[in-house]
Formats: structure tokens, C-alpha cells, sequence
């Protein structure tokens, strides 16, 4: 983490119309570096968001910028148009004194400043069924609005994101070559994935087939990556937009259901506790068809239910692999952090299981 003196050098390479006065540690994400700015505006108190891009995750900033920036711009102009609250409904870039919205350190890292959008916060885990919809609908929305960006396609800033196969096959890699010896105490978790791969592929196959579309998502919809209102409880912004890229809607739907329909922490370890609460899955279901509805084709409508599950599957990949290969990716707080994670993932996937024929008879009612 850095010193006040040093954040303040950065936040002065942005127009910002205040006097620095703090910045602290923000947030629960589990890739950049995220600090809440506070800044003497004129006598009044006004907050940014400076955020370091994560270099080991994003190779390439600019074009994570670029995107960024195109995809910011677009909502703007559309709220305006529509008479939306602007502020509040989108992440507004700063710029630079060059007119760019980022800058790099004297280490080669990016730093970019937002906004901070006040009187609204995200969470972890959700704490209503009302709320489960608001933000279904809210990503949905977002989904929608970005139906008509204009230009060229956005760059895929992370090869692969949601390529569930490959995901697996690095984990069967990382436990062959078992880096930190880990792997003898895995055998369990790695032979749950085993049982699952086959159906692993199941979205991408139907992408190929011409049954599913590409389209621009966000890739990264867990839940507490909106803000959510603190008086209206409605969704007011879509955070985190450094994997908006082309990609399958599905997997935006199935992480709102990976992380809005749990009832527990992502690192929950009592596993007794995680389990997939299915009013919040109809309440999400509604929602995000309820925004989304009129665009999805058959074939996403019907795989909406089991890309909860691939998606869950595929996140705890993740986490089991990053812990074989000691923790290299994810922040961690403690040395089995991912190891806990992915367990806490895998039990969610034997809830969605135990609940599938439910979740696609409430979507036949809606
Ligand atoms: P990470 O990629 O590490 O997950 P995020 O972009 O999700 O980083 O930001 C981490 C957290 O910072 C968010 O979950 C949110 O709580 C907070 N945050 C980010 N941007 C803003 C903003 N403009 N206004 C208010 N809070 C923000
Ligand atoms: C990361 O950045 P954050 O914490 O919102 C990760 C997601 C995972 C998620 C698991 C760029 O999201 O893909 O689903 O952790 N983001 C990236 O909690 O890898
Ligand atoms: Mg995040």
C-alpha cells in the first residue's frame, strides 16, 4: 500500500479542483489496488476513487483504458440524452492535465481516478430478494445500454476469461507440476472438477453452433461490483469495468446468481452455512429479465439456470488452481484463503445441483 505522499503526487497529475488531504485503503476486490481520496474542494469535502491496475492481471492498461473509457463515455452520453442521473449512474473517468484518464507511476504502474459515487454501497452478500432484483436488473440494464456502442470491437483485455475448458485444464496442469506441494491435499476438489469437465464446454459449443451471440458484457457481475443505493435500494452503478469486452451474456447472469443468490460469504469456510437461496435466484432471474428479456435469444433463456452452475464450477477452478500455484493472482488474507474459496465454491455448485430442476421450472413461469 502506499504513503499519503506518494498518492498524493498521483492524484495531482489528475484535474482535480481540491487540496488532497487523505487517502485510505478501499473495498473488497480481489485484484487492484483501491483507495477512497478525500480532497478540500472549495470548503466543501469531496471523495474519488484512485484505483492502481493490477499489472500481473491486465498486461496491457492502455487498452483496458481504452475500453474503459469508449464504454464510460457511451453510458454518459446516453444517460444525458435520456435525462438519467449521470452522475450517479455510470463511473466518470478523470483526466489528466494531457487529457487522458491515467497515468503511470514512476514503477511503470497505471493508476486511473473515478468519480466516488456517494450515498450508495456494495455488498458481499445481498440481504433481500428486492435487492436480488434491483441488481439483476441493474446488469442486465447495463448489458442492454451497451447494445449500440459505437466502433470498433473492444479488446479482449483478458484472453480466455470465461474459456470454462481451458480454466480446467490449468488447473490439471498446476496440479501437475504441484509448484508448492500442495496437490496431495487436494485430490478430493480435484476429482469434483474431474466429474464435471464434460459439461464444461456446453456455452462455448453453443456459441460456435450460432446459438448463443456474442455480445458486450461485463464479465465480472459478482455482486458487489454495483453500488447500490442506501435510500432507494435501487442499482445506481455498474463498478469495475476492466473485463467489459465481447463476450456470452450467460456467464454475466450466471456470476449475479454465483454471488447474489448465496446466503453466505465467498470464503465462508462452515460449509454448512453456503448454500443457493432459490427465492434470490427467481428474484434475480426476474430481474435481470426483467431489463434483459427482449434481447435474449432461446438458447440463453433456456441455459440461464445452468450457467449459475458453470459459472460457480469455474470460479472455484480458479481459486484451486491460484492456491496450487501459491497464491499468485487473487489477494489472499491467509495462507489457505483460496483453498477455502474454492471449497466454499465447490459446496455452492452441489446446492445449485440439488436445486437445477427447480430453477428451471421457475423459469418456465416467468
Ligand atoms: P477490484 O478490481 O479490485 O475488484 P473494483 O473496481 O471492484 O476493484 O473496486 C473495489 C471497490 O471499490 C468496489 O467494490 C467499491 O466498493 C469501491 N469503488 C470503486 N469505485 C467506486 C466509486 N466510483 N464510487 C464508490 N465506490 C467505488
Ligand atoms: C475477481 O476484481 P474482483 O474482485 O471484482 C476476478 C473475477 C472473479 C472474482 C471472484 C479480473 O473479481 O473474475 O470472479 O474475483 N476478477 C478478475 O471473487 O480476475
Ligand atoms: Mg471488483
Amino acid at each position: 500500500m502506499l504513503g499519503q505522499q506518494e498518492l498524493h503526487e498521483i492524484c495531482e497529475k489528475f484535474i482535480i479542483y481540491g487540496d488532497f488531504i487523505v487517502g485510505v485503503p478501499f473495498g473488497a476486490g480481489h485484484i487492484n489496488d483501491t483507495y477512497q481520496i478525500t480532497c478540500d474542494q472549495g470548503g466543501l469535502r469531496v471523495h474519488y476513487t484512485l484505483q492502481k491496475i493490477n499489472p500481473k492481471v491486465f498486461h496491457n492498461p492502455h487498452r483496458v483504458m481504452d475500453n474503459v473509457d469508449r464504454v464510460t463515455a457511451h453510458l454518459c452520453r446516453k444517460y444525458r440524452e435520456n435525462n438519467r442521473f449521470l452522475h450517479r449512474r455510470t463511473l466518470r473517468l478523470l483526466r489528466t492535465y494531457t487529457n487522458v484518464p491515467y497515468v503511470f507511476d514512476d514503477n511503470g504502474n497505471c493508476w486511473r481516478a473515478y468519480v466516488f459515487v456517494e450515498n450508495a454501497r456494495s455488498y458481499n452478500v445481498l440481504e433481500s430478494d428486492k435487492m436480488a432484483y434491483s441488481v439483476a436488473y441493474a446488469f442486465g440494464e447495463f448489458q442492454r445500454d451497451l447494445v449500440d456502442l459505437p466502433g470498433e470491437r473492444l479488446y479482449e483485455t483478458i484472453p480466455n476469461f470465461h474459456n470454462t475448458p481451458w480454466r480446467i485444464s490449468n488447473l490439471f496442469d498446476a496440479a501437475k507440476q504441484d509448484v508448492c506441494g500442495r496437490a496431495n491435499k487436494v485430490a478430493r476438489e480435484l476429482d469434483f472438477v474431474y466429474q464435471r469437465c464434460k459439461e464444461a464446454g456446453t456455452l462455448i459449443e453453443l456459441h460456435k453452433s450460432g446459438d448463443i451471440p456474442e455480445r458486450i458484457t461485463h464479465n465480472d457481475t459478482k455482486v458487489n461490483n454495483l453500488l447500490i443505493d442506501d435510500y432507494t435500494g435501487e442499482g445506481v452503478c455498474v463498478m469495475d469495468l476492466d473485463t467489459v469486452m465481447p463476450g456470452l451474456a450467460l456467464y454475466d447472469f450466471g456470476d449475479m446468481v454465483r454471488t447474489g443468490a448465496s446466503v453466505a460469504e465467498e470464503d465462508e469456510v462452515n460449509l454448512d452455512k453456503v448454500e443457493m437461496s432459490l427465492s434470490r435466484f427467481e428474484a434475480l432471474l426476474r430481474g435481470y429479465t426483467g431489463a434483459a428479456g427482449a434481447f435474449l435469444t432461446p438458447a440463453e433463456r433456456e441455459y440461464l439456470p445452468f450457467s449459475a452452475k458453470l459459472i460457480t464450477m469455474e470460479i472455484g477452478t480458479r481459486f484451486l488452481t491460484d492456491y496450487l500455484k501459491g497464491d499468485i493472482y487473487f489477494k489472499t488474507k491467509r495462507p489457505e484463503h483460496n483453498l477455502e474459496r474454492a471449497r466454499n465454491q465447490f459446496k455452492l455448485v452441489e446446492s445449485m445441483e440439488a436445486q437445477m430442476s427447480k430453477m428451471k421450472d421457475l423459469l418456465l413461469q416467468i
